[in-house]
């Protein structure tokens, strides 16, 4: 299995043929409805049974050796055996660090391995199309490395992987697993179909883009909401985060998005920020989060309990 490892000079047909793969997996998940035993899919969303352990990364951001380090320490070819073992990245694998190309090869190869167990939500870096911003070099590294051929390999091949992934995870009175944050709603109608809703994100470009760039804020008086100083998406206040974590039961948010110290804590600590990228962002820590279902059960709405379940790589 250490071959995942070595996608560095791979060919753009090594590239074109694990891409398409992983992208085939979750077209084909998306048609059966379902991964394993405790998974659901509908759409772009995916919904969990609480699993034997969960193991949550948030963004990397072409940090190719971080991300290897995080695959040893949690000795993944051993926890990605047992299928109620899950991972899930928070998104971000592109841009901003040396190695985004690689990055996407290593977590294809590792779908491609562990299709039932390994899930990849969409980050908004991986939204480009959709929601284009000025940080986005990718692109221009792909025209370095593959010239005229960049164009054909990313409009068909990387753009409908990068569709296929998943936006919204939810692990049944658990979490709630997103990007950015939770949407702003305002007609609490929403929440009779949520589900329904949420499965059909991509034909919802507003409701999108608040999940890829929402982000948490503590608001003055009586506000839900603000405009975001990143120029799209929005600040979202604590009574948004309780009505969603009331409608759906869940107890937390966990998410990426924000640069920290590897972790940081927000609305009464019910939202937990994941940060998994350290070349990029040498001011800040990365780390990962592992839970056993026992931990789950023990931490009961008390979010003050999660840093006992941070690992700093
Ligand atoms: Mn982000």
């Amino acid at each position: 299995m250490n071959d995942l490892f070595s996608v560095f000079d791979h060919s753009i047909y090594d590239c074109i043929n694990i891409m398409d793969k992983t992208t085939a997996i979750h077209d084909n998940h998306r048609f059966q409805g379902f991964f394993s035993d405790i998974g659901l899919i509908s759409g772009h969303y995916i919904n969990f049974q609480i699993p034997e352990n969960l193991v949550v990364i948030g963004d990397i951001h072409g940090d190719f050796f971080t991300l290897e380090k995080i695959m040893e320490r949690i000795d993944f070819s051993n926890y990605l055996k047992n299928e109620s073992n899950v991972l899930i990245f928070l998104g971000d694998y592109i841009d901003r660090g040396k190695y985004s190309l690689e990055v996407l090869l290593l977590l294809c190869k590792l779908k491609n391995s562990y299709p039932n167990n390994v899930f990849m939500l969409r980050g908004n870096h991986e939204a480009y199309n959709h929601f284009p911003f000025s940080s986005y070099d990718f692109y221009s590294n792909l025209l370095d490395k593959f010239a005229h051929s960049t164009k054909l390999l990313y409009e068909n091949h990387i753009l409908p992987f990068f569709e296929s992934l998943f936006l919204f995870c939810e692990i049944d009175g658990f979490s709630i697993l997103t990007h950015g944050g939770l949407p702003v709603i305002e007609n609490t109608n929403f929440f009779e179909n949520y589900r329904f809703h949420l499965s059909s994100i991509l034909n919802n470009l507003p409701l999108l883009e608040e999940i890829l760039w929402n982000d948490p804020r503590d608001l003055s008086c009586d506000r839900n909401w603000s405009f975001s100083n990143r120029g799209l998406g929005k600040y979202f206040g604590i009574g948004i985060t309780n009505m969603w974590l009331l409608k759906t039961g869940c107890k937390f948010l966990l998410r990426g998005h924000e640069p920290c110290n590897g972790y940081k804590l927000v609305h009464d600590n019910k939202i937990l920020t994941l940060f998994s990228s350290k070349d990029p962002y040498p001011k800040f820590k990365s780390s990962f989060l592992k839970m056993s279902r026992k931990d789950i059960s023990e931490i009961n709405g008390n979010g003050l309990l999660f840093p006992n379940y941070i690992h700093f790589v």
